[in-house]
């Protein structure tokens, strides 16, 4: 895939995060629904924290020679940065100015340097190439996951609700 059309799909990714969690009320977005998974609050604080520290990254393959990465510890960072009690808006311009900055650095690269490495400590050679389809596909993967929460919330509601409020529900009349 030509190097225009990768950033391009990566600026898509902060609508992406938008509209996953468009009309959620505060008490849907740090409900856990679903069990041993994260609420969405969560969700979208560890994709603004990633965006930072995956910018970070594919800056230091632009600048440094084969810089390493450590591993991610994504479970601790979401129990120890206070995710349940961030600001949603904020969390999501974080992902949109961070995609935002880097678009700008990305698109006036050399087509060489899209060839460029750092060495990750877990995966081994990474291209910046390959980096930025790894950042491309993360807010994806978990925009899934928030659109099961808010089926499960669904799911709640049909057990849970008596059958004259479920005749309004669309598709039950
Ligand atoms: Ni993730």
């Amino acid at each position: 895939m030509h190097h225009a059309q990768l950033v391009r799909e990566y600026l898509d990714g902060p609508f992406l995060v938008r509209d996953a969690v468009a009309g959620m009320t505060p008490e849907q977005l740090c409900a856990k629904p679903i069990l041993g998974q994260w609420s969405t609050l969560e969700v979208v604080c560890h994709l603004a924290d990633a965006e930072m520290l995956y910018a970070e990254r594919m800056k230091r393959v632009i600048v440094e020679d084969e810089p390493t990465f450590g591993r991610a510890e994504p479970d601790a960072c979401v129990a120890r940065l206070a995710c349940q009690h961030r600001n949603l808006e904020v969390e999501l311009r974080l992902i949109e100015l961070t995609r935002c900055q880097m678009a700008h650095i990305l698109r006036h690269l050399e087509p060489d340097d899209y060839q460029r490495c750092g060495i990750h400590s877990a995966d081994g050679r990474l291209t910046l190439k390959e980096l930025l389809r790894r950042v491309i596909d993360h807010i994806p993967h978990h925009v899934r996951c928030i659109g099961e929460k808010r089926q499960a919330f669904k799911d709640a509601a049909w057990k849970t609700q008596p059958a004259a409020v479920l005749e309004g529900i669309d598709g039950f009349d």
